[in-house]
């Protein structure tokens, strides 16, 4: 058992680390140069021609933000009509991901239609918009993964407001702050016991320093493109810290936040072979958000389906459990979806938390097959005599 642990620890070994180093000006506290209206005179100022915005380049409606409702209480921008910001920064170090993490704050009151947020890198892009209901506070963390560079390469990181409306004095168009680039790098442990990566969820966003909400994770299909290692995401998911948060090992969980539709998350083993049984063991478990409810959480493995249950009074607890199941494949899928709507008494969406998540050969497989037949070779030599 010892081992197993030991092991499982050797895995978690993913170099990390969250840096305001990659973005210069990224809470856009150093305010704009040269602005030709008179700045104190209102929480809103439009940035003109004539104005530079520091660290940033920045294109079409564009509105420098003072309010104390801010997570930095400080200032932001405003992306309105065809409103738009780039930094380009340079990666540090060899096929490391760059995962963005920023604040996305509804702008403007009486507005009936929110206008997306693009977010994009060199060759990825994500669309976000503020949802209602999930988060006690007035805006919420997002993740977006820029991809995996090389060092010394140019990262040129695009922010865009995107349009639904054709009344865009109706539309209330984002504001973004406290951008943070986090570094990831997965050195997969080909000895490790799991046979899963990042079943530990250790790996993924970075939190912003004054947030008690976590990180939102919307659905990405892809398990390269996720801003959580290795975990593609289906609906909305809360990558939630242990700062904040009752997490059942280690810093970092997740808790899968179902609305209309079920949500989860998604992975595949490697080394798994065919035909052979392995043991998915995983806490569920409760993130301490005061989220009262019945959490059904249906787990797929390889063939196996089974749905599981937790009666969760919010105070944070954590049940561990397992499935045997059969490799279908090499990479057998792995899965964890919750079906139940919960929401806290504030009204903010809120559900069932995943961690631990292991897998690994139950004896009688592959590998004790030399053993076995030693064994039967041993009883015919015995019967021979
Ligand atoms: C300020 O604007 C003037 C023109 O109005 C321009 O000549 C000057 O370079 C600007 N300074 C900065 C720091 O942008
Ligand atoms: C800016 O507005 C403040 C009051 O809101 C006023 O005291 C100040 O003189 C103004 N400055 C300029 C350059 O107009
Ligand atoms: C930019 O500065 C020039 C020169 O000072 C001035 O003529 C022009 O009106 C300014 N533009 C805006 C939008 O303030
Ligand atoms: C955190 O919030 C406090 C007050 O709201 C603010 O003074 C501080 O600058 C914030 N810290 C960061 C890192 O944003
Ligand atoms: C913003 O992007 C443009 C190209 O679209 C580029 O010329 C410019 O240097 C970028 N600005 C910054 C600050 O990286
Ligand atoms: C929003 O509506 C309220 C009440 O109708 C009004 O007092 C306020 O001025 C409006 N705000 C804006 C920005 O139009
Ligand atoms: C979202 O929260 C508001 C109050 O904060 C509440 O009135 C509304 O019913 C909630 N929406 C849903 C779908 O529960
Ligand atoms: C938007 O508001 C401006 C002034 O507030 C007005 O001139 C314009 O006609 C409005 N546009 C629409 C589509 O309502
Ligand atoms: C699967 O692993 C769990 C936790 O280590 C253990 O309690 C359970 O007995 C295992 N199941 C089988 C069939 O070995
Ligand atoms: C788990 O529960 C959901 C919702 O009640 C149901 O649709 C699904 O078929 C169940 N799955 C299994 C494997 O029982
Ligand atoms: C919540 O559940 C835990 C363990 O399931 C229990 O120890 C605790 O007393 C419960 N609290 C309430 C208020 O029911
Ligand atoms: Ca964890």
């Amino acid at each position: 058992m010892a081992i197993w642990f030991h092991r499982i620890f050797l895995l978690l070994l993913v170099s990390s680390c969250a840096s305001s180093d990659f973005l210069e000006n990224p809470d856009f506290e150093s305010p704009p140069l040269n602005l030709s209206s008179n700045a104190s005179s209102g929480a809103f100022v439009l940035l003109d021609q004539n104005t530079t915005l520091p660290g940033w380049t920045f294109q079409g409606t564009v509105q420098y933000v003072t309010s104390p409702d801010l997570p930095d209480s400080g200032h932001a921008v405003q992306l309105g009509e065809d409103g738009k910001i780039n930094q380009t920064f340079i990666a540090k170090g060899d096929d490391l991901n760059y995962i963005l993490t920023f604040a996305l704050i509804p702008g403007g009151e009486n507005c009936s239609s929110s206008s997306g947020l693009s977010v994009s890198g060199p060759d990825s892009n994500s669309v976000f918009s503020y949802k209602q209901n999930y988060s006690k506070v007035p805006w919420q963390s997002y993740s977006h993964n820029l991809g995996k560079w090389g060092n010394g390469e140019p990262i040129n990181l695009v922010l865009e407001s995107q349009a639904i409306d054709s009344d865009t004095n109706s539309t209330c168009w984002p504001i973004v702050d406290t951008l943070l680039i986090k570094t990831v790098g997965v050195t997969l442990d080909q000895d490790s016991a799991n046979l899963l990566t990042n079943g530990g969820f250790e790996s993924g966003p970075g939190f912003l320093p004054n947030s008690t909400e976590g990180v939102l994770i919307d659905a990405v299909p892809s398990l390269i493109q996720s801003a959580l290692t290795q975990w593609s995401v289906i609906g909305t998911v809360r990558y939630i810290d242990s700062e904040h948060f009752h997490v059942p090992e280690g810093k970092a969980a997740i808790e899968i936040l179902a609305d209309t539709t079920p949500s989860g998350i998604q992975t595949a083993t490697r080394d798994t072979s065919e035909g052979s049984r392995y043991n998915l063991t995983f806490t569920l478990g409760d993130a301490n958000d005061a989220c009262i409810g019945h959490f059904v959480v249906g787990v797929e493995a390889g063939s196996a389906a089974q749905n599981f249950t937790l009666e969760s009074n919010g105070t944070g607890s954590g049940e561990k459990f397992g499935l045997v199941f059969v490799a279908d494949k090499a990479a057998a899928q792995i899965s964890f979806t919750s079906y139940s709507v919960t929401m806290t008494k504030e009204d903010v969406l809120c559900g069932p938390v995943i961690d631990e998540v292991i897998v690994h050969p139950l004896s009688g497989t592959a590998s004790l097959k030399p053993t076995w037949l030693l064994l039967v070779l041993a009883l015919l030599y015995v019967a021979v005599l």
